[in-house]
Parts: structure tokens; C-alpha cells; sequence
């Protein structure tokens, strides 16, 4: 072990102390618009654990490499994965995308791909990365994918149709058992972003809400992403791409010479096992039950946020589907800012003309009642109310 000098250590961690001090951090309930959340405790303890732990490397690290196919396997359940099917850990949402896209351009040799209006800006890099054309459909009232005008996009040169389970601007989910009909029939490769809802909506079958099924149990489904980061209530950074078919990952690997793998799949090489082990533990501490548990305070407190802003006379883009609320305002931008000046984090979606509040895990009623006068406050000031 190296040993470290007192003062240095005490001068650097003063300078590090006055940086993320500027941040603003979960812990203060002050973050209503990030799809990401406070760490559960048990991950913040796995994750310092593995810290130098390298899974690019799985041979060096035998024990945490058990720990990822563990996990792979409870995801593969919590999705329904068929016994064929393969994991493949990646950074998040943006890498899970990207990995997909990589296996269907590879297995279709075709460049075009269908998706939503509401599809993340991640698929913008894809189009510029792998050289691939976005097709974009439109969104019907529900602002989820119009099926009809999908249908028309539809030609000899589809790579792959892309289906939103928890979009980013609003939490919809598209009509993915109509995409998994239509991509079995037209044998198209078809990827559910379910970065934010994959750990949403299972649970929220359990607990009678209504919403479409969106995993391997509809045939046509060929991949699902999904974030420990976001909704799983983990360590940044974690997803999983989960793929129905072990050899399609044949299609995105590469001989690896100089590590103890002979073949390494995906986009990473050197990956740290700490996000891994993370998620894992809570996977563990938590289980279904305990996810379900999560995700029914999520709503709960959406509910009330709901009625709280109803009452404020403020109108909701639409009626919440999950832990995801868009707020109706003429001008967001401003909104945004005066928040941000009073200490509280929300987005702004420009394009749907309002702000988006994500209720995360950690966010409660109380913390609600506080945001609300704020609120109110801001938008009389600026003629909103
Ligand atoms: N797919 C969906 C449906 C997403 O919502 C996101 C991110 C991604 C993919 C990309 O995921 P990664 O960012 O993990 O690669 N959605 C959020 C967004 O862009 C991410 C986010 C998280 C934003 C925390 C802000 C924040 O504080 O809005």
C-alpha cells in the first residue's frame, strides 16, 4: 500500500471538497428532474468494494465475473429472456443503444432505422457513428408511436425498428406487442429502449397498472436495454443489453490476443467491476418484491404531485404513465432557470413546451411540499399562474 502524505491528501481533498460543493446532489431531495437516483446505500458500499476490479479482463477477476453473470441472470428473468439469449453489460442507456444497433446493422447489412419522435438523442449518434439513416414517426395524441405511419416506413432497406418503453421526455411506452407483430412478420430486428422503464413496468403489471407488455415474452422483441443507474436504483454507470440470441453476439466480437478471453464482444474493453458488483447487491437486497415496493412509492408520490399541481392550476402534458410528469408551461426555459436559482433541478422540454419532473426514489411528499410553493412562487412571477 502506498503510503500517502497527510497534507497533500489534506489540501487536495479541500480543493475537491470546494468543487462538489457547486454540484447539486441527491441527497438534499433538491433533484426533480433526473433520471438518475441516489445511490442506494448497499450500492455505494459494493461499488467502493470492486473499485479495482476489471472485467475487460474476466480471467484476472474469476469471482466478479460470477457476480456479472449472476446479475445478467436476475435481468434476464425480471425480462423474461428466453434460454438462448446472452447479457451484455454496458455503460447505460446511450452504449445499450448503440450495441443493438451495432448486432442489427452487422446481421441485416442494412443502414435504416425506424423510431419514434420521442426517441432519446442517442440514436442521433448512432446515425452519425455507424453511418445509419433515422426514419422518424410521428406520435399520435397518446404521444407514443403512431403504428399506421410506421407501417408505411417500412421497406427492403430496414436494419431495425426501434419501440420506447419509458420514453425520456415523458415516460410513455409505444405500442410494443404491435412492433413485435409487425417485425416477426417482416423479419426486421426490433429494439425496446427500456433505459428508464425497464425496471418500471414489470412491476407496475404486478401492482395492476395498465400497460403494454414490452419483453422477450412477445416473439418479435430482439433486444431490450435496460439501466441500473436510472430506475434500478444503482451506481452510475450500469445497463444491460439484453440480446435473444447468444451467436448474435459473434457479430460484434473480436479476437482478443492479449487477454486471457480469446474473443471480447462489445464496444468496451477495460470496465470496472464496481458498477457490476453495485447492482448486483442491490438486486439482492432488494429482489422483486423490493423493486415492486420502490416503484409503488414512485407513483404514489407522482399521484401526489399530480393533485398537488392540479391544484396549483397547472396542467399536465398528459396523464403520467410512470414516475414521469410533464408540466405545461409558455415559457419552460425561464422556469428552468429562476428553479435552478432557488437550488432545484427540473428539465425543460422545449419541443412539448414544458418542464418534466421524475420521481425518483428518493423523492417524497414532503420534499414535494416544498417544491410546490417555490414553484407557484415563480410562476406568478412570471405570469404563468
Ligand atoms: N434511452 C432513454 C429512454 C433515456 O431516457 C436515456 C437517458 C438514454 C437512453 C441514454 O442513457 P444514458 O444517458 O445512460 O446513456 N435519459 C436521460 C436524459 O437524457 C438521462 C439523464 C439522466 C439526464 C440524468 C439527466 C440526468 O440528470 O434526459
Amino acid at each position: 500500500m502506498v503510503s500517502v502524505d497527510k497534507k497533500k491528501r489534506m489540501k487536495i481533498f479541500k480543493e475537491l471538497e470546494n468543487f462538489q460543493q457547486r454540484d447539486f446532489c441527491f441527497s438534499s431531495g433538491h433533484i426533480l428532474g433526473s433520471m438518475c437516483a441516489q445511490p442506494h446505500p448497499i450500492a455505494r458500499e459494493a461499488y467502493i468494494q470492486f473499485l479495482e476490479t476489471n472485467l475487460g479482463d474476466p480471467e484476472l477477476c474469476p469471482g466478479t465475473k460470477e457476480i456479472e453473470s449472476r446479475f445478467i441472470a436476475f435481468i434476464s428473468k425480471l425480462l423474461h429472456a428466453p434460454k438462448t439469449s446472452v447479457g451484455q453489460i454496458v455503460s447505460g442507456g446511450t452504449e445499450g443503444n448503440i450495441t443493438a444497433m451495432w448486432i442489427a446493422k452487422q446481421l441485416s447489412g442494412k443502414k435504416e432505422v425506424i423510431l419514434p419522435e420521442s426517441a432519446h438523442f442517442s440514436f442521433q449518434k448512432i446515425a452519425s457513428l455507424m453511418n445509419m439513416k433515422l426514419i422518424q414517426v410521428p406520435l399520435t395524441n397518446e404521444y407514443i408511436m403512431d403504428i399506421t405511419e410506421m407501417k408505411k416506413k417500412i421497406h427492403k432497406g430496414i436494419a431495425a425498428v426501434i419501440g420506447i418503453a419509458g420514453s425520456t421526455e415523458l415516460g410513455t411506452i409505444d405500442p410494443i406487442p404491435e412492433l413485435s407483430d409487425i417485425c416477426s412478420d417482416e423479419h426486421i430486428f426490433l429494439h425496446v429502449d427500456a433505459a428508464f422503464g425497464g425496471f418500471v413496468i414489470p412491476f407496475l403489471k404486478d401492482l395492476h397498472y395498465k400497460v403494454p407488455e414490452f419483453d422477450f415474452t412477445l416473439k418479435g422483441v430482439s433486444t431490450i436495454s435496460i439501466d441500473s443507474h436510472k430506475m434500478g436504483y444503482s451506481a452510475i454507470p450500469l445497463g444491460t443489453l439484453m440480446i435473444r440470441q447468444k451467436h448474435w453476439l459473434e457479430s460484434i466480437s473480436v479476437e482478443s490476443p492479449y487477454i486471457s478471453s480469446e474473443k471480447q464482444a462489445g464496444i468496451l474493453g477495460t470496465r470496472s467491476g464496481a458498477p457490476v458488483a453495485a447492482a448486483y447487491a442491490v438486486a439482492q437486497y432488494l429482489g422483486f418484491e423490493g423493486y415492486k415496493k420502490m416503484v409503488k412509492s414512485c407513483m404514489d408520490v407522482t399521484s401526489y404531485t399530480e393533485k398537488r399541481l392540479k391544484e396549483l392550476e397547472l396542467s399536465l402534458v398528459m396523464k403520467p404513465t410512470m414516475n414521469v410528469l410533464g408540466v405545461k408551461l409558455k415559457k419552460p426555459g425561464q422556469i428552468v432557470k429562476k428553479l435552478s436559482e432557488q437550488g432545484w433541478r427540473v428539465n425543460k422540454v422545449e419541443r412539448l413546451s414544458c418542464i418534466r419532473l421524475v420521481l425518483m426514489p428518493q423523492i417524497t411528499k414532503q420534499i414535494i411540499d416544498e417544491f410546490i410553493p417555490v414553484l407557484q412562487k415563480i410562476c406568478e412571477e412570471v405570469g404563468e399562474l
